[in-house]
């Protein structure tokens, strides 16, 4: 049974009334949005490794600065993340812990490599699809801070998302080898970008608790039929082939039918066994390694500011 605590804050989420970082909230709430803000924040990290990637060989100069501007707004919607995660009483650092020691997960679909350049244009196409997909409803989730940090982050992602079409447009419209390649990457990105939503909703356990305090404002499913309905017609524009047989439109259900994907694959890659776990975590753990002689010196130049105040 609710507390009176309980029962008042969640009529506040009913009414539509922002939770903000000050507010009393139940233990469960708080850490269920450090969970979910902090794997989002780790997640554009990570997420900027695939493209980097790509960076120093870009075909031309225009899309080298085109895709480096890409992945340093990901940096920066990380911090935003981070930033709003430390509202709830974590440190980044901690976070960061939490990440490298496997205790804190990212997003599924990081772990698969980008081996061609028209993965730049899937990764933007499908990803960022995905991710706006997910994050325009969450730009009116609960909790303040998260909130207005997704407010920020939509503004940016729709950018990605056209930059990546316009990449598999040229490519597809290339010449019969630049389309092989568009639709490789489409076969090879489809369905782990579908996986992005998270287990079907028989199978998501943080799903009701999430929703009822509005922490998300959709069903896992839910998002991944309106991401299918919104791209299918992408790509036959692209006249690029979805890899999935059984997809047909359902005009009774008004949507796509669609094959669900292998989702043992989704379990295994979350625990660490996809094709780059190895890979980005390393990646991390060489920039937090490096990295602790500025936190070092960082820290002594405050504690030496701040001794020289009391003094
Ligand atoms: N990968 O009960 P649910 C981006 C875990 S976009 C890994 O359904 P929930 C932009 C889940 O944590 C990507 N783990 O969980 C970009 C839970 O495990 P736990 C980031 C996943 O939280 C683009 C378990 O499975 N976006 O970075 C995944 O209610 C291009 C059970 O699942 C966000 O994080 C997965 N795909 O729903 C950057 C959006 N799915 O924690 C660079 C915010 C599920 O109990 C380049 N997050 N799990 O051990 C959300 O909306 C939700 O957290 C979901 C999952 C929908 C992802």
């Amino acid at each position: 049974e609710m507390s009176d605590e309980e029962r008042a804050f969640q009529d506040r989420i009913d009414e539509d009334i922002k939770i903000e970082p000050r507010d009393w909230m139940p233990e469960g709430y708080r850490k269920t949005l450090i969970r979910q803000i902090g794997q989002h924040a780790h997640s554009e990290i990570v997420g900027q490794l695939p493209e980097g990637n790509w960076i120093t060989r870009a075909p031309t100069l225009e899309r080298k600065m085109i895709l480096l501007a890409k992945v340093q707004d990901e940096a920066g919607h990380g911090l935003y993340l981070y930033a709003a995660a430390e509202t709830l009483g974590i440190s980044r650092d901690d976070m960061t812990e939490q990440l490298l020691s496997g205790k804190m997960k990212y997003s599924s679909i990081f772990n698969y490599p980008t081996l061609t350049w028209a993965d730049m244009g899937a990764v933007g196409w499908l990803v960022d699809g995905a991710a706006i997909m997910n994050q325009v409803p969450l730009q009116r989730t609960s909790y303040g801070p998260y909130s207005r940090a997704m407010i920020r982050i939509c503004k940016e992602e729709s950018f990605h998302q056209r930059q990546g079409y316009d990449i598999m447009m040229k490519m597809a419209q290339g010449s019969e080898a630049q389309k092989r390649m568009a639709q490789d990457a489409l076969n090879r990105f489809w369905y782990p970008s579908l996986m992005m939503f998270g287990p079907s909703d028989a199978e998501s356990v943080h799903s009701a608790q999430s929703m009822a305090w509005k922490i998300k404002m959709n069903t896992n499913d839910e998002l991944r039929q309106k991401f299918v309905d919104q791209t299918v017609p992408q790509a036959e524009f692209l006249g690029l082939t979805v890899p999935d047989e059984n997809l047909k439109w359902n005009e009774e259900r008004g949507h796509y039918d669609y094959s669900q994907p292998d989702w043992d694959e989704f379990f295994n890659v979350l625990k660490g066994n996809g094709p780059c776990n190895a890979e980005r975590l390393g990646a991390r753990q060489k920039a937090w390694n490096e990295g602790q002689w500025v936190r070092d010196g960082l820290l002594a130049h405050a504690r030496k500011n701040a001794a020289r105040k009391v003094a």
